[in-house]
């Protein structure tokens, strides 16, 4: 497959259909590949540059993974080209506030490793998170060199969400490119999520990202609240582009509830409810609330569901301000 400069970073037809042909001579167009507290770095056909935050004042925040057209002459932002995906989340501590986490993202690799760390609850959060922008989720099951049962972490983590791939490895394995090819093609984006020493950094270096920017986000990490917009866009063998995050304590949901409906399908097949604005909490005649009680649905999964719901309600979109 040849692909152009442009392709290489992420471009495609969705966003060349967003430019008129004049707009296409007349600005850079760029990829935000990194995101630090007073710069951005970006990637334009022919070269990486450094931008500060400061000229970079769209209307809404922007994010790692964005595509902006900027003023060859000032290097100012003329535009933010619409998104295809969105990751976003509720902001750590700060309740109502939205944060952005990437964008234009193809996959998601959510990592959780075979030992202690390893919750559903958690892991339904993160897999919401993807299936509300049409991201792909992959389970990346990682340290399963060191758990003699990392099968039944597979099984577990396939009662979630059936049509989710799951992969169970080590990830400091210098082969698990092969293992992850059909994500890995030349110009697709993926985002990496998971808590901190889950193997996040193991995996982008295994797979070929430069160590040195892979260092770089593990530092911020260190120093504190600010650095969470503190996120690299890495190149990996083969191709494809690798967005890192800092490791997550708390994943809670904002403005999700589409990926929550289409995680819980498999509950929302009871609704044949009395009341068709049934809420399936303590309605008489609720389809689903029969379920749990006849033991076809896990208490577990209902619980979940109703807590993915009430955490998101009265959460307004304020998104965090990028400084
Ligand atoms: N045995 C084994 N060790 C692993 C595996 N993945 C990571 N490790 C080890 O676990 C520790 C943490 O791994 P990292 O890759 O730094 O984890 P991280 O998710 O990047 O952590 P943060 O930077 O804190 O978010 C390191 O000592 C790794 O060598 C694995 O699959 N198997
Ligand atoms: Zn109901």
């Amino acid at each position: 497959m040849n692909l152009n400069p442009l392709e290489q970073i992420g471009w495609s037809e969705f966003f060349s259909n967003q430019l008129s042909g004049q707009a296409a001579k007349k600005f850079i167009v760029a990829r935000i590949a990194g995101q630090h507290r007073k710069h951005l770095e970006v990637w334009t056909a022919e070269e990486a540059r450094t931008l500060s935050v400061a000229k970079c004042a769209p209307p809404e925040p922007l994010v790692i993974g964005d595509w902006i057209l900027l003023n060859p002459s000032t290097l100012r932002l003329e535009k933010l080209l619409e998104r295809y995906s969105l990751l976003k989340r509720q902001a750590a501590g700060k309740q109502q506030s939205v944060q952005l986490i990437g964008a234009n993202v193809d996959t998601l690799f959510i990592l959780s490793s075979c030992n202690q760390d390893f919750n559903l609850g958690r892991l339904e959060r993160y897999i919401a998170l993807a299936l509300n922008t049409d991201v792909e989720p992959v389970l990346i099951l990682t340290k399963a060199d060191l758990s003699a049962s990392h099968k039944d972490y597979v099984i577990q983590a396939q009662t979630l969400y059936d049509p989710m791939k799951i992969i169970a490895l080590d990830a400091r394995d210098q082969n698990v490119a092969q293992r992850l090819s059909p994500w890995l093609q030349p110009g697709k984006t993926i985002a990496v999520l998971g808590s901190s020493g889950v193997g996040k950094s193991s995996l982008a270096s295994s797979l070929g990202a430069d160590p040195q920017r892979v260092a770089a986000v593990r530092a911020g990490d260190q120093k504190g609240r600010h650095t969470t917009t503190w996120r690299s866009m890495h190149r990996l063998n083969g191709g494809a582009l690798l967005i890192d995050n800092p490791g997550i304590r708390e994943l809670r949901l904002v403005e999700c509830e589409r990926g929550v409906e289409r995680l819980f399908s498999d509950l929302l097949e009871f609704a044949q409810c009395r009341y068709a604005d049934c809420r399936h909490l303590q309605e008489p005649s609720c389809g689903v609330l029969a379920a749990v009680e006849s033991g076809q649905l896990s208490e577990r999964r209902w619980l979940s569901y109703q807590k993915l719901l009430a955490e998101q309600a009265g959460c307004e979109s304020q998104s965090e301000s990028f400084h």
